[in-house]
């Protein structure tokens, strides 16, 4: 749901729809649909380029990765080895799956052609002939989806032998994942697409050097491969125009939790919460901002006083917290700290890999712990307890799922400390469940 679009001084003129410029329009996940809105005129320019030369044009954009961790996408490619005799790989991160994070699929289910159309794009560039989308099994619409736009693309000489007369042969394979959150770690996914229980590997090498069967290869976020059509077609300096010095462009923030207008916005990057709120509604009526995430659960929380913090890697950085998928959950003030944290304790306990003590051992215990905190039953010493456990995984852990685990309890003893501490001395949660709808 997005409200109408209004006048010159309204605020929704600090939108930038790009990717989701027509994801209202009839069939407009189709071929047809997208080359209404020059579809394919990107890779066109890409072809008569020299791949290097789009591999510059890309850093030169200043495109950053949009799966979590802003990493420049031209420098990524660059990583990748030439002449080495070994194939290339281009592999995408469809397996979104942080909590609050849903902007790929929606992506993904309107608009697959930019994805396709970027990968394309990027393989010229690293010199890969055979691309893989690793998607997330459980959305079997958008799988469907999904096929039915790579055979188009097929169909009509984008992927495939010789594509559009360049030389360039490619092959575009879609594999659907089982369902586990760590396969959205890049190097479990790659073991997962090998066919092996995905577990991460240890990182060096990267995936640049030895990737997917021990080959050089590209792992790209959904968002990150698709806006690199736009970027070609429309040009670096447009980008640009976009955004901060160091943080370019337009990107989808992803509104969810207590707001009057759930959805994606896509915007230049350095927008501000509170403007993205101003211009789709704000918080539920009669409700205030509590607490939020920049960035999906594993980002750490910000309050009401980070509302102006400018949404871009260095503004979210400076304040304590990371861009991250920039999933904007926010939560009103019926909402007890202590349960959503407990939650999300939850999940990452659940989906811990096992592979490593800190984060196997201590997402247990922390759930534990809130568990009895959260039931009136904990001590004061807990509170520390929390901290030193969260401190034990922080940094400790193999992956950064064990990171992400320990973000939520040090950003929630941060800012709501007294909150944890209510619950201790008052016998259990003083919040009225019934008033919540966040965890219903
Ligand atoms: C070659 C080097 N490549 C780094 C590459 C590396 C990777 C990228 C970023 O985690 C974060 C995490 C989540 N030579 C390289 C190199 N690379 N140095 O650059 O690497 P890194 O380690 O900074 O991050 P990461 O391991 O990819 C991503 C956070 O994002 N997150 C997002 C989660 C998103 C989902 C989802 O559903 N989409 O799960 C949220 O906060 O916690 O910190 O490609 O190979 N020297
Ligand atoms: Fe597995 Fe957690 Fe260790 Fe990552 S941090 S390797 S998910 S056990």
């Amino acid at each position: 749901s997005r409200p109408e679009a209004g006048g010159e001084s309204s605020p929704e003129k600090l939108l930038a729809p790009v990717l989701s410029a027509f994801w209202d329009e009839d069939r407009s996940w189709t071929l047809e649909g997208y080359r209404r809105h020059e579809g394919y005129e990107g890779l066109r320019k890409a072809l008569a380029m020299s791949p290097d030369d789009v591999i510059a044009y890309v850093k030169e954009a200043g495109l950053r990765g949009r799966g979590g961790a802003g990493f420049p996408t031209g420098m990524k490619w660059q990583f990748i080895p030439q002449g080495d005799g070994k194939p290339h790989y281009l592999v995408v991160n469809a397996d979104e799956s942080e909590p609050g994070t849903c902007k790929d699929i929606p992506l993904l289910f309107a608009n697959p052609h930019a994805l396709i159309e970027g990968i394309v794009i990027a393989c010229h560039a690293i010199r890969s002939e055979h691309a893989f989308i690793y998607l997330r099994g459980e959305v079997v619409p958008v799988l469907r989806r999904l096929h039915e736009a790579v055979r188009e693309a097929y169909a009509a000489g984008y992927l495939g032998k010789n594509v559009l007369g360049s030389g360039l042969n490619l092959e575009l394979t879609v594999h659907a994942g089982a369902g586990a959150y760590i396969c959205g770690e890049e190097t479990a996914l790659l073991d997962s697409l090998e066919g092996r229980r995905g577990q991460p590997r240890l990182r060096p090498p990267f995936p640049a050097v030895a990737g997917l069967y021990a080959c050089p290869t590209v792992v790209n976020n959904v968002e990150s491969i698709a806006s690199v059509p736009a970027i070609l077609h429309k040009g670096k300096e447009w980008f640009r125009s976009m955004g901060s010095e160091k943080s370019p462009g337009f990107t989808l923030y992803s509104l969810s939790g207590h707001v009057a207008n759930p959805g994606q916005y896509e915007a230049p990057l350095g927008i501000t919460l509170r403007q993205l709120l101003e211009m789709s509604g704000g918080m539920r009526p009669g409700h205030r901002l509590k607490f939020w995430t920049p960035g999906g659960s594993s980002t750490p929380m910000l309050t009401e006083e980070h509302l102006d913090v400018p949404l871009d890697y260095e503004g979210v950085g400076a304040a304590g917290s990371m861009l991250g998928t920039k999933a904007l959950q926010c939560f009103d003030e019926t909402t007890c700290v202590v349960r959503a944290v407990t939650r999300w304790t939850e999940f990452y306990a659940h989906e811990s890999c096992g592979k490593c003590t800190p984060c196997r051992e201590g997402t247990y215990w922390l759930v534990q712990l809130l568990r009895d905190i959260e039931a009136g039953k904990g001590a004061m010493s807990d509170l520390d307890k929390l901290a030193d456990i969260a401190d034990n995984i922080n940094g400790k852990s193999f992956c950064a799922l064990g990171d992400g685990a320990a973000s939520p309890i040090f950003s929630s003893l941060k800012y709501f400390r007294e909150e944890y501490a209510q619950h201790i001395t008052g016998g259990g949660c003083p919040f009225d469940p019934a008033k919540s709808t966040a965890w219903a």
